[in-house]
């Protein structure tokens, strides 16, 4: 079973993952997990903080003369702003953070909430979505995240291959898939910044290469489509995620939904074995199973919570009206959780191969899904 756990505040010492359950034999280059690393810290709209770190993951085991061993993997992302000790508590919460609900529910400060809760900590999910995207190589699969919507403008994604789409995104300071539109977004975003207040938006994560038959119809917690929505939803200002057409499913009727099925015997050594779909309206997956098609999934981020010019609170000692508390934050950081999102989907992508083809190695897993291949071009 392929899990990670995360610790560490945003303010304290680093950020650190423990990875279980990594096979062992998979080449580890630190440099790519630093790049996406790089990108989660870029992306019009941040603010300060990330003029101060330049985030680096250190791998600290289970891994050596750059290969897993099998054995926990450690990760350490340093915190250059690390001041915890000398920052004191905040007294008037800010709707839509956790600073009331948690200060109530541990019966303690909103600073030991809100340096647990702050969206500092996804550096570390990307650095252990990275490390897992370092399994799927070796199957030939892939996750590109983007920026599908941001402020409520839509944004029309210009058509191409993987790669064409890679060289937009990456030129693009918002990460989206039409340079057209990016000024338009930019505006939007310093009108915002001006008037103190912050914006949300929608990313889109698509998986290729994915072979049929990860994750169950058989249980309701293996069910690949529930670890997807899961593992997205947990990512910090997430509230809503959808598969395929996902909400637009339920306005169609069924013969404007599904996905017809049809066969190509010379497609049959892809990851489809040859069953293909004229439209992908299931986002790769049914019945919780992967279905040979692109795995799509949509994640709609709120606008971040710390307000420049702060929405109505209460001082939580007096219990009298107050402004909410201000500490420095981003006008927007959607374009960064195009990079979160995508990395979360990697990771589970790799667990549920993990489950599918598991063992100890990365030569046994392989050696199974050649296994599985032959036997299911047979069926
Ligand atoms: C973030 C670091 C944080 C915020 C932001 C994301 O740093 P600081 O609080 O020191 O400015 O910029 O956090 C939040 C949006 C949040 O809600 O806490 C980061 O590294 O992504």
């Amino acid at each position: 079973m392929l899990r990670y756990w995360t610790a560490g505040e945003s303010h304290g010492k680093a950020l650190w993952a423990l990875v279980d359950g990594f096979p062992a034999g998979v080449t580890i280059e630190t440099e790519s997990i630093d790049a996406e690393l790089r990108r989660r810290q870029g992306g019009y709209g941040r603010g300060g903080r990330q003029r101060i770190e330049t985030d680096a993951v250190e791998i600290k085991s289970g891994v050596w003369q750059e290969h897993s061993l099998g054995s926990p993997i450690a990760l350490e992302v340093v915190n250059r702003d690390s001041k915890l000790e000398r920052l004191g508590d905040l007294e008037r919460p800010r709707p839509g953070h956790g600073d009331l609900t948690g200060a109530i529910k541990y019966l303690g400060s909103i600073r030991g909430v809100l340096e647990r809760a702050s969206a500092r900590e996804t550096a570390v999910r990307v650095a252990a979505g990275a490390l897992a995207k370092q399994l799927l190589r070796e199957f030939g699969i892939t996750a590109f995240g983007y920026t599908a919507e941001l402020g409520g403008i839509r944004v029309e994604p210009r058509p191409g291959t993987l790669d064409e789409q890679r060289v937009l995104r990456d030129a693009s300071e918002l990460y989206t898939l039409n340079p057209a539109q990016d000024d338009e977004i930019k505006a939007l975003i310093d009108e915002c910044g001006k008037d103190g207040d912050t914006l949300g938006g929608v990313v889109e994560v698509r998986v290729e290469g994915v072979p049929f038959g990860l994750g169950t119809h058989a249980q309701w917690d293996r069910k690949l489509d529930g670890r997807l929505a899961q593992a997205v939803m947990a990512v910090q200002a997430i509230k809503g995620v959808e598969i395929g057409l996902g909400f637009e499913a339920a306005r169609r009727h069924g013969s404007q939904v599904h996905d017809p099925i049809q066969f190509e015997e010379q497609r049959r050594e892809s990851p489809d074995l040859g069953y293909v779909r004229p439209t992908n309206n299931a986002g790769g997956l049914e019945a919780g199973m992967t279905n040979g098609q692109p795995i799509v999934i949509r994640a709609a981020k709120k606008p971040i919570s710390t307000l420049r010019k702060p929405l109505d609170s209460i001082n939580l000692a007096t219990k009298q009206a107050e402004a909410a508390s201000y500490e420095r934050s981003d006008v927007c950081a959607v374009p960064a959780a195009s990079v979160i999102v995508e990395n979360v989907v990697a990771f589970e992508i790799a667990a549920a191969l993990v489950d599918k083809f598991g063992g100890d190695s990365l030569a046994e897993m392989q050696a199974r899904w050649q296994l599985f291949l032959s036997l299911a071009r047979q069926r």
